[in-house]
């Protein structure tokens, strides 16, 4: 499928919507809102794992890669949602998770049984004396990378939670159950992939200490077989499907890696999801240490990945939102005073960049963040963690609070708020997550009957992509690259000609650009002029001249 023109819309089936009353979101609930998501116009639905698992990552520690989990429906009811999405002209982008398994995979059960064949699948080293795991490495989630198995006197590695096995990558038996699991969902009608942390499958060592006691990212990150691997996979599955669209998700890359991870020509993937300019309010690069998110860099990153991809003939996959982060709009807008502007200013930015856009369910209603005060609220196994490693720390409950409520991942994995009733119309029963207490006056019933509504100004941007070749193809040059509080691009293809201007800030902006001959396709707070000299706060602007 060409991609250029599409735009994905992720849906954590958690938290979409109940069906039957258990507080967890369903297959049945999914498919009771595919005309809202036809209404909206994306193309693609990505969906986070709804494979059996333990869910300890919700998820992302599977246990039986070709089952549906029971608790999300069955395989008839995937059936009937991939023939409704279809009939709506929606695919769908299954979640592959081959970096590890759950510990409750019947690989794992059999390898701790002793079964030679998969006790290689994943990787396993003695400790460096008793009780010392092999290396110093830390897991994602904080704690050791290595988990003890006392029926080898071997440790495994695991780079997220101890239940989470890492595969051996190198076992060419593993590379091979991999490319038949996608082949199984192709055989399922699935077209679409998204791979999760895939730049993490190579090793170059698992034997060496990281001087920097910390996780020792460097020695498994964008590894020395990945793009190897990454080939091989794309051959023998979804590399047979002209219809196919995958994205990576690559963790601490390198714009080199990405060049060839979703080149034109290199045969791996459509896309790359990237996260450099995610950490922009990471102060000294730590997610749990807090900073005001720097503009300058924010700005640089995404013009150097724009830049970079297009001169390397590859694909970025455009988001600030996903189950990982805390909502964009809390965190580079304004939730209160200028929620619907701030929320819109930041659509444009990504939605008129070159790449794919991807929407993260809630945020095409300017959704927030969750606000929870209590770790009882908290479920995210990162989230309880850290909890207690800042505590042992000697941080204050009020400081730590205070980085979950900027940083958790629970922020963005609230039920989705469809109207004012109990439980924002997710559930009713008791949700697995509580719902946002914004919910009465965010949510999708309010914000269609809104003249504002964001939902339509969402709907508009992804119409400016279809009607528009230069919004898909054309070339990206940043504007006004020294301005403190405007981030600003030029699109251009041929004769047509595109800028954008997204104030990222409360306050006026003064700008000096020479816009004769532009038109305005779209703006954020109404405007129709199109010689702009002084943006409002959180002003957006599409303009147009051909
Ligand atoms: O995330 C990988 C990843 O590196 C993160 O963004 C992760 O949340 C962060 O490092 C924690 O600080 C993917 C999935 O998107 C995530 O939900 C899973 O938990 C993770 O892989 C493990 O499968």
């Amino acid at each position: 499928m060409s991609f250029k023109d599409k735009v994905v819309y992720q849906i954590y089936p958690k938290s979409f919507q109940d069906s039957d009353g258990d507080g967890w979101g369903d297959i049945r609930g999914i498919i009771t809102r595919l005309d809202y998501l036809k209404e909206l116009g994306i193309d693609c639905i990505w969906f986070n794992p709804m494979t059996v698992s333990p869910q300890r990552d919700n998820g992302y520690d599977v246990a039986d890669y070709r089952a549906i989990d029971p608790r999300y429906g069955t395989m008839e009811d995937f059936a009937e949602l991939s023939r409704e999405a279809h009939k709506r002209g929606i695919d769908i982008m299954f979640d592959m998770v081959f970096n590890h398994t759950s510990i409750e995979h019947e690989w794992f059960k059999r390898a701790i049984a002793g079964e030679t064949k998969y006790k290689n699948y994943y990787i396993w080293r003695k400790g460096k004396a008793p009780g010392v795991p092999p290396t110093n490495w830390q897991s994602k989630f904080a704690g050791p990378a290595w988990e003890y198995a006392e029926a080898f006197d071997e440790w495994y590695l695991h780079l997220f939670d101890p239940t989470q096995a890492d595969l051996n990558w190198e076992n060419p038996d593993v590379r091979q159950e991999c490319a038949d699991i996608v082949n199984f969902w192709r055989s399922k009608g699935v077209h679409g992939f998204r791979f999760d942390v895939v730049n993490l499958i190579s090793k170059y060592t698992v034997d060496e200490d990281d001087p920097n006691n910390f996780d020792g990212r460097q020695f498994y990150t964008d590894g020395p077989h990945v793009h190897e691997y990454l080939k091989e996979l794309a051959a023998r599955s979804f590399g047979q499907d002209p219809d196919s669209i995958t994205v990576g998700e690559m963790s601490s890359t390198t714009m080199d890696n990405c060049i060839s991870y979703s080149g034109e020509e290199t045969g791996e993937l459509s896309m790359v999801f990237t996260f450099h300019h995610l950490k922009v309010d990471y102060k000294n690069q730590m997610k749990w240490e807090l900073q005001p998110f720097d503009f300058k860099a924010l700005k640089k990153l995404l013009s150097d990945w724009q830049t970079g991809m297009q001169e390397g003939k590859a694909w970025n996959a455009l988001f600030l939102n996903n189950h990982d982060q805390p909502r964009a709009l809390s965190r580079f807008g304004n939730d209160r005073e200028y929620r619907k502007e701030s929320a819109k200013m930041l659509a444009t930015v990504i939605h008129m960049m070159r790449g794919t856009p991807y929407v993260y369910m809630g945020e095409e209603i300017g959704m927030t963040n969750a606000g929870f005060t209590d770790i009882r609220q908290y479920v995210d196994v990162e989230s309880t963690n850290i909890f207690k490693v800042l505590k042992e720390q000697g941080k204050s409950e009020e400081e730590i609070y205070h980085i979950l409520q900027e940083r958790s991942r629970d922020n963005a994995r609230t039920p989705m708020q469809w109207d004012d009733s109990l439980n924002a119309g997710f559930t009713s029963g008791t949700p697995w997550l509580q719902v946002c207490d914004r919910y009465k006056e965010i949510n999708v019933k309010n914000d269609l009957e809104d003249p504002d509504s964001i939902f339509r100004y969402y709907q508009k941007l992804i119409q400016l992509r279809k009607e528009n070749k230069v919004i898909q193809e054309g070339t990206f040059r940043q504007l006004l690259e020294d301005h403190t509080s405007v981030f600003a691009f030029q699109r251009t293809l041929g004769t047509e000609d595109v800028v954008v201007l997204a104030n990222f800030y409360g306050n006026e902006a003064e700008i000096t650009l020479d816009l004769t001959g532009y038109e305005m396709a779209l703006s954020n707070i109404g405007r129709t002029d199109s010689d702009i000299t002084v943006l409002k706060p959180y002003e957006a602007a599409v303009l147009i001249r051909r």
